[in-house]
């Protein structure tokens, strides 16, 4: 009986490395779990579950052999695939949950999130996600033919790559009072989240009544000196079990 959880591969056609790790760990890790977590940015973007490229149907494929063998498969958008829909649930047989989600194991009460909506001190960001984060923006936005799409994302890319050096890395964080608050309005004993790829476990502790565990997730990484054949993935996956939590971070 073990759950895992992971965040942050910004799976991508420039890095199949990261693909093929992910895979790798639904054949042969996954199976052995009583469920997988993915708490958001799976994908490095995503512009509509009607996209279908080989790297999307090769993990829509294992995902969805994952979820047939048994295993509860859960995600949670990121901040980069809040597009992910219904028909990508339906395909895999994964469970999306909404932006917060607490659930209990071993008596542990445990809110899992992406970990954007906790980064309340990058405003830009707070706003570009509200604007995005938009029913009626979203309907439209998915109305629009691929090719369009695309050309819109790859614009909005560039945009943000030209943002990216304007900001702090306090600002990058999560914020401590926000974070705090938010955990105490679930009640919750642990926060579990990712986003920041800042893989820690802090123990918060701001009063008697309000003490909580804050786990970060790792982000998935390419390791490699250049040379194309040497280059390597590295899974970053948080397991809990009956003993407790443990961080897995191998190749
Ligand atoms: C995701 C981020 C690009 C950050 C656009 C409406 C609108 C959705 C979209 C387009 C972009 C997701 C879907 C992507 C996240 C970026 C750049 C920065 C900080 C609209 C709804 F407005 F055009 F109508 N998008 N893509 N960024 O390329 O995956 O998270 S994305
Ligand atoms: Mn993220």
């Amino acid at each position: 009986m073990s759950h895992y959880f992971i965040a942050d591969l910004h799976l991508n056609e420039s890095q199949p490395e990261l693909t093929k790790r992910f895979l790798h760990f639904l054949q042969q890790n996954a199976p052995l779990a009583n469920s997988v977590y993915i708490l958001g940015d799976l994908f490095d973007f995503w512009i509509g579950d009607d996209e279908h490229s080989p790297l999307i149907e090769q993990v829509k494929s294992a995902l969805s052999s994952l979820t047939r063998q048994g295993v509860n498969c859960y995600f949670i958008c990121g901040n980069r695939d809040f597009l992910i829909g219904k028909q990508f649930a339906k395909e895999t047989g994964v469970i999306i949950l909404p932006d917060y989600h607490l659930i209990e194991l071993y008596g542990k009460k445990i809110l899992l999130c992406h970990g954007d909506t906790l980064c309340t001190d990058d405003v830009r960001y707070q706003q570009f996600r509200r604007k995005v984060h938009q029913k009626w923006l979203q309907r439209l936005f998915l109305l629009l033919p691929l090719w369009i799409r695309l050309k819109i994302a790859k614009k909005i890319r560039l945009q943000s790559q030209a943002d990216k050096g304007r900001k702090s890395l306090t600002m990058m964080d999560v914020n401590p009072d926000f974070t705090a608050k938010v955990v105490k309005s679930y009640q919750a004993d642990w926060l579990i989240h990712g986003h920041t790829h800042k893989q820690a476990v802090h123990f918060i502790q701001n009063s008697a009544t309000d003490a909580f565990t804050r786990i970060v997730l790792g982000d998935w990484k390419v390791l490699g000196n250049g040379k194309i054949k040497q280059r390597q993935a590295v899974a970053s996956i948080l397991v809990i079990n009956e003993s407790g939590f443990n961080f897995i971070e191998e190749k």
